[in-house]
Order: C-alpha cells, then sequence, then structure tokens
C-alpha cells in the first residue's frame, strides 16, 4: 500500500464514527432484482483487521459518544492515538464468512474491520449505491471516511447511496462487521446453527440512471381469472410521465400513467402457462422508464389451501419436501456460490423432492432464483427462532425489518409459496402478540402467499399428540417439528402415533429425523448409525400415511452442517449429523428411504 493510502485507512480507522448499541433502526434504500443492473462486484480479497477489544472505536483518550461519533471527530493528526491500520496481513474472501477461512477465527465473535480499495468511473446523470447482499449479523459501512450507515441482520440484503462521494480514483471503503450474539436480537443468543461472521454475500456497486426504477411486483391475479397484476414504482414522475411493461411471449406490451408518488398499477388480460414443479415456466418480463430498463425472469401460478388441501394451480398438490441450512457442500461453511447452491437443489431433485424448507433465516436471492428455475417450491423464512424477546419492542422491530426484507427482495418469485414467520417459539401472551403481529404485516406486504410456521406439539390423552396453539388459527399452513425415535419415544412407536389437529388447515411436517455418522454401521437400535437414522425415517414415514391433513413434509435435514451444540467426539466433532448426505457429500441409508417414499406417492 502507498504512504497515502495508509494515512487515509489510518485515519478512518480511527475516526471512524458509527452508532454505539442504539435501539434504532435505519430505513433502508431499496432497488428490486439489483443482480440485473448494471453492477461492478467488490468480491474477492478483503484486507481485515480483527478487533476483539474495539480498538477502532475505544482508545486511551476519547471514548466514542451515545450516538457513536468520537467526542473529538474532527481530529487532525490521530498518529499519537493507536498505531492501527489496515496494512496487515490478514485477508478475507468476500463473499464467505471468516471462521472457515482462518483457524484463528473458527469460534471468533466480535469485529472484525474490513477494508477494499477501487477506482470507479462514474458515469454522467448516473446514482450510485454500494449493495451488501448479506453480512452477518451488523455491518457499518464507510466510505472515503464517510460514514454511510449501518444495518442490523444476517440474511437479508441492504444498500447505501454513494453518488456524491464515490471518485475515480482511490476509494476505500470499510465495513465493521460484528457478530457478536445478542439477547434481544434476531436470532438470539441461542441456535443450533453456527454464527458464521462475515460479508457471507457479494457486495457489488450498483448504478442507475437518475429516472429510474425502483420495485415493482407482477403475478397472477388471485380474484380475476387469465389476469395478471402489479405495479411498478420508480424514482420519481413528472405529470403525464409513463412507464412501459413488456412480456413478449404474453404479446404485451403496455405503458401505464404513474402517479404523483412515481407508482403504476397494473391489470392485464393474459393466458400464461402456469409456474409448477412439472413446468417451471418463467417468462421474460420488462420495465422501462426513460434510459432505465430492466428485464426479470418471472413465473406465474397459484398457491391457496382449500380445508385442509394446499393448492397449486387450483389442484391438490402434497409437498415432498427437504430441510435446507445454507451450508457449502463439501467444504463448509456458509454457502457462496451458484455451482454450491445448484448442488444442494440437485440433491433435493434427486429425492424426488418439489419442495424445500430453507431454513432458518433468508437464503440467497441466488439460491432462491435456481430453485424457482429447477422447478422447486419454496419455504422462507426469518430468524424469529426459539426463544426470542417477545416482550422487547426493538427485537419485534427487527424481526418485522428481515420480514419486510425478505419478501421485498423476492415477492416477484414464484417459487416461493410460502413465508414462514417463526420456529419452534414457546407459547406465551407476549410470544402469540408478537408473533400475530408479524403474520399481520407478511399478509399487508403480499398476499400471494401462505403464511406458516414451524409449531411445537404436545401429547395429549392415549398417546395422541395434539396440535394446539394459538398460532394454529393465524397461519394458513401449519408447520409441526417432531422428533419421534430422537428427542422421544422408541422408533418402533412412531408408526402408530395419531395426531389431532383441530384447526381444519393443511399440516407440513416439517421437521423430522436422527443423527448418524454417514459410514457408521450397526444394528437399527444403535444410535448414530445410518441404519438407527433410517429406522425413524421408516416409523415416521408409517406415522405421516395416518395423517389425512398432511399437506406436506420436510424432513430434518439434507446436510449435516455445524452447530456449537454438538460436541460428541468422533461422531458430532460440531456438526450437527441429521444430514441425509454428510458434509463431504456423501449419501446415508435413510436418503435412499425418503426416495422411494417420494417417488411412490
Ligand atoms: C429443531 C430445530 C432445528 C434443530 C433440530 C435438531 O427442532 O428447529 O433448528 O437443528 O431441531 O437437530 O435438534
Amino acid at each position: 500500500m502507498n504512504n497515502l493510502k495508509l494515512k487515509k485507512a489510518l485515519l478512518v480507522f480511527l475516526l471512524l464514527p458509527a452508532y454505539m448499541g442504539t435501539a434504532q433502526i435505519e430505513e433502508g434504500l431499496f432497488l428490486q432484482n439489483v443482480n440485473a443492473r448494471k453492477v461492478e462486484k467488490l468480491d474477492g480479497l478483503w484486507q481485515v483487521i480483527v478487533d476483539p477489544l474495539e480498538n477502532g472505536y475505544y482508545n486511551h483518550r476519547y471514548q466514542p459518544r451515545d450516538d457513536g461519533y468520537f467526542k473529538n471527530s474532527k481530529m487532525k493528526s490521530p498518529s499519537d492515538l493507536i498505531e492501527y491500520d489496515f496494512d496487515t496481513d490478514l485477508e478475507l474472501m468476500v463473499p464467505g464468512d471468516w471462521n472457515t477461512q482462518s483457524d484463528k477465527l473458527y469460534y471468533y465473535e466480535g469485529t472484525v474491520w474490513y477494508k477494499r480499495d477501487f477506482d470507479y468511473l462514474p458515469e454522467e446523470g448516473q446514482r450510485v449505491y454500494v449493495h451488501f447482499a448479506g453480512v452477518n449479523y451488523e455491518a457499518r459501512v464507510y466510505l472515503n471516511g464517510e460514514y454511510l450507515g449501518k444495518h442490523t441482520g444476517g440474511f437479508t440484503s441492504f444498500m447505501f447511496e454513494i453518488t456524491d462521494i464515490v471518485r475515480e480514483k482511490d476509494n476505500f471503503l470499510v465495513v465493521k462487521v460484528d457478530n457478536t450474539r445478542k439477547r434481544e436480537g434476531i436470532p438470539t443468543v441461542n441456535t443450533d446453527w453456527w454464527n458464521y461472521g462475515g460479508i457471507t454475500r457479494s457486495v457489488q456497486l450498483v448504478s442507475v440512471p437518475r429516472k429510474h426504477i425502483v420495485d415493482y411486483n407482477v403475478s397472477l391475479s388471485k380474484v380475476s381469472k387469465g389476469t395478471i397484476e402489479g405495479w411498478v414504482k420508480v424514482s420519481s414522475a413528472g405529470e403525464e410521465e409513463r412507464v412501459k411493461l413488456t412480456i413478449p411471449e404474453l404479446s404485451i406490451s403496455q405503458s401505464f400513467a404513474l402517479n404523483s408518488q412515481g407508482v403504476a398499477q397494473f391489470r392485464i388480460k393474459a393466458d400464461p402457462r402456469l409456474w409448477s414443479p412439472s413446468y417451471p415456466k418463467r417468462y421474460e418480463v420488462q420495465f422501462t422508464f426513460f434510459s432505465d430498463s430492466i428485464e426479470d425472469q418471472i413465473g406465474f401460478r397459484k398457491i391457496e389451501t382449500r380445508g385442509d388441501k394446499i393448492l397449486l394451480n387450483g389442484k391438490e398438490i402434497f409437498l415432498k419436501g427437504i430441510s435446507i441450512h445454507e451450508e457449502a457442500p463439501f467444504k463448509t461453511g456458509r454457502v457462496t456460490s451458484r455451482e454450491e447452491c445448484i448442488t444442494l437443489l440437485n440433491w433435493a431433485k434427486e429425492l424426488g423432492c418439489n419442495f424445500i424448507r430453507l431454513a432458518h433465516y433468508p437464503h440467497s436471492e441466488q439460491m432462491v432464483q435456481e430453485a424457482e428455475r429447477m422447478g422447486l417450491m419454496v419455504w422462507s423464512e426469518i430468524p424469529v427462532y426459539w426463544t426470542i424477546q417477545y416482550d422487547n419492542k426493538y427485537t419485534y422491530t427487527l424481526a418485522e425489518q428481515q420480514l419486510t426484507e425478505m419478501i421485498s427482495r423476492d415477492r416477484n418469485r414464484a417459487g416461493i409459496v410460502l413465508w414462514s414467520i417463526a420456529n419452534e417459539t414457546p407459547v406465551s401472551f407476549m410470544r402469540n402478540d408478537f408473533l400475530k403481529k408479524l403474520a399481520k404485516k407478511a399478509r399487508e406486504l403480499d398476499d400471494g402467499r401462505l403464511i406458516t410456521a414451524a409449531l411445537d406439539t404436545h401429547s395429549g390423552d392415549q398417546g395422541v399428540r395434539v396440535i394446539d396453539d394459538p398460532l394454529g388459527e393465524i397461519v394458513d399452513v401449519i408447520g409441526i417439528n417432531n422428533y419421534c425415535g430422537w428427542y422421544s419415544q422408541e422408533t418402533k412407536s412412531c408408526a402408530a402415533i395419531r395426531w389431532k389437529n383441530s384447526y381444519g388447515k393443511p399440516v407440513i411436517v416439517s421437521e423430522f429425523g436422527a443423527g448418524a455418522l454417514q459410514g457408521y454401521h450397526g444394528n437399527a437400535n444403535e444410535r448414530w448409525t445410518e441404519e438407527y437414522q433410517d429406522a425413524v425415517y421408516n416409523y415416521n414415514i408409517e406415522m405421516l400415511k395416518n395423517m389425512d391433513f398432511l399437506g406436506g413434509v420436510s424432513p430434518w435435514i439434507l446436510m449435516d452442517f455445524r452447530s456449537p451444540r454438538r460436541h460428541l467426539k468422533k461422531i458430532q466433532k460440531d456438526f450437527n449429523r441429521k444430514g441425509l448426505i454428510s458434509e463431504q457429500g456423501r449419501k446415508k441409508k435413510a436418503f435412499y428411504t425418503l426416495q422411494s417414499y417420494y417417488n411412490k406417492g
């Protein structure tokens, strides 16, 4: 690094202003379908400083103010304070978690400062943004020494405008990434997955003309037959300005007047071939507004329930699924490439799935798009998991923000059929109110999908298991997680379980399963053997056959994944072993058992 750059980096590290632990959430900027815009990727190696003591903020003379700005943030020569700069040996790959990139960072929770230099040739009349597809858990972003803002939540995208800050040469982008678990966070401190820290998804510069398309939604009308409907929003619209929509394959080419908010709504008679797992048809859709135009691939379908059945395009469908964590096959750590998404999805297809549960947080945009392209229906979820602080308003705001960001990003994906708002959340008044509010919000944001949540159940009289949770009244589809043969009961007894569902709604068994170390064999009574896991699958599949309100199933889980709760030596070694496939990509016996169940049905 040359001297000037070094000084600048040093300066920004010492003077970086930021909000410190305030309960404030910043309203984010948003652009639909960022990847289809003019982008420059900032992926690759970034220089980093690991900062467990928060030296970037604290030093022997100055404490940060509550708003995060140093008392003396106008300091001209900070060099007498601390001697940190970005001229370090440590570099990390973006996108990527830090835990699997450096042994020293395997268990690390705290702050890492990332820095990336770049040149950029801004075009006349364009607006420029820096876009992050995912940073776990909190990100504070600075460009050329200026604080752009912060984002909370590890699995949704965010961006900042940099039009007036970015320059042709020697830009330096600094991100303070902090993956410290927080009691009041979403998720909270306790989970069954690894708290991978870092800039785990791509970073890119996005440029759009001043007058541009911000957001849109195009879908099949739920109410009028043979109608495509939706809306489009532009950055700013003058009187009589119009936006154009084309769907060439449907011979649609129409323009619409924009209102004073820059929004146009539309309804068009059309007869598209409908998207389904057996025919995952998507149409090229294009919006044009002045010099801006954007293309998307959009499928049209209808998902609804009737009584205890799930209907896709008016026909009953059984969701043959599998749960998936966003963990990379073979190399472990977070998924970072399209190839890794496709490997996971191909395994799901090989199992005979038409459905996947993307647990327990929003997966990447790429994963969702590939799933849709391959004809997999998707359950997409926010990490409202176990014992979050249901009585904390800030926690609710975070949950609602993540829900909003998930729906905003993926609202045009026909493949997504279910939004899940919670997983195994113990019933209480506060929790019920919290989740009712979230469900209401989800419906306000999007009425084209079903709302679900994975609920706990309990045992009732004569060994009947009962679904009894006030949330059953609220959701459209009830998810239940049940580990018969693993956390409770003998494997053999699972087949005889009877269920009571008095909600008259479809149920998805969103989890069942058992741990097995791939390659470890024994008899079917020996825990951790492939045979034991297989027996659990066999008996649970028998149980499913007795559930006449069953709308689908997504056993736990496609591949072994890292978890801080799984310490058994020789067997777990920090992995939850309930995968049907090992993290090295080897299939266990139960894979074939589930496959044969799906192939028969
Ligand atoms: C569950 C959780 C899931 C865990 C799984 C297990 O009920 O929803 O996150 O990983 O059980 O393996 O215990």
